[in-house]
């Protein structure tokens, strides 16, 4: 009687009566019922929560749900109104940490590869056959605090107005950028992004840099693996949006030979799975297996 009645209290979603131990604490892996929730299939971030799922032992059964980064975002804001426990793959930079009190799950597996940067990776003859734009785009770079200034702005209105205001608000960084570089009459110039909004960010303020320049600006967001592809083949001038050398290393492993790889635009990135602070919970060791 008694585990037919654990079966059925089982069943439900996030069901925290059916996840407390015998100590009284929660089972948080029973809880969110063996299950990351994720983002679009396309990104980075999914594959590395793929190859943690297989990395881990103690995560033999687990699931990462794919959906998109809005519907992550839904459910995380219910889990938090309702104060359930909810693992998600996350990343920074990003508003949420800021709305939100979460934390990262240490990884000691390092399967996420800790702190990395955003990189600018090239088409092989851009330097040659558009200085002024190669040399702009190897000068390109910034910090984190300007990359979220722009994204929080953005919320409020659009990333057109809010990369316009950080420009005029940062002239001396954006000089910098165009140093040394000349003036160009309306050659065209296309950029592969991303969709999510730290290079919705900085693929706007690199656009509208280069629109004084006198370039004609293309920005077209796909797949990182589609960003690495475009650059390879040269049917794009340039990317301001890997995340290296964690998020984006399949692509970048497939395509290194193909690419110019002028750096790093940005650094102190972040990508792992993440939890709300009331989950008293502190490492993906601490999870455990769907049979165990
Ligand atoms: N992200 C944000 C992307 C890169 C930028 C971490 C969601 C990803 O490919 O996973």
């Amino acid at each position: 009687m008694v585990s037919v009645m654990f079966f059925i209290v089982g069943c439900g979603n996030n069901n925290t009566e059916s996840s407390i131990n015998e100590d009284g604490s929660t089972n948080y892996s029973k809880a969110v019922d063996y299950t990351i929730i994720g983002i679009e299939p396309g990104a980075g971030i999914t594959q590395q929560a793929k190859e943690t799922l297989e990395e881990y032992e103690n995560l033999a059964g687990w699931e990462l749900q794919e959906s998109s980064t809005a519907g992550m975002l839904a459910e995380l804001e219910n889990a938090i109104k309702n104060k359930d426990p909810i693992i998600i793959t996350g990343w920074n930079p990003h508003y949420k940490f800021s709305q939100y009190d979460l934390k990262y799950l240490e990884d000691p597996k390092g399967s996420f590869g800790g702190e990395e940067s955003i990189h600018t990776i090239v088409r092989k003859g851009l330097k040659e056959d558009m200085p002024n734009a190669y040399k702009i785009l190897n000068q390109f770079h910034w910090d984190v605090k300007d990359m979220e200034s722009v994204m929080l702005e953005a919320q409020e209105t659009s990333f057109e107005e809010a990369a316009k205001n950080w420009i005029k608000a940062n002239q001396d960084k954006v000089t910098q950028w165009i140093k040394d570089t000349e003036p160009v009459n309306g050659k065209s110039i296309e950029l592969v992004s991303t969709p999510w909004d730290t290079e919705r960010a900085s693929s706007e303020v690199l656009k509208q840099v280069l629109e004084k320049q006198g370039f004609h600006v293309k920005v077209t967001p796909v797949d990182p693996a589609v960003v690495f592809q475009a650059i390879a083949d040269g049917e794009a001038d340039a990317s301001q949006a890997p995340w290296l050398p964690s998020t984006h290393k399949p692509f970048y492993e497939k395509y290194k030979d193909d690419i110019v790889d002028l750096g790093e635009n940005l650094k102190g990135t972040r990508t792992g799975l993440v939890v709300p602070t009331y989950m008293n919970i502190d490492s993906i060791d601490d999870l455990q297996p769907k049979d165990g």
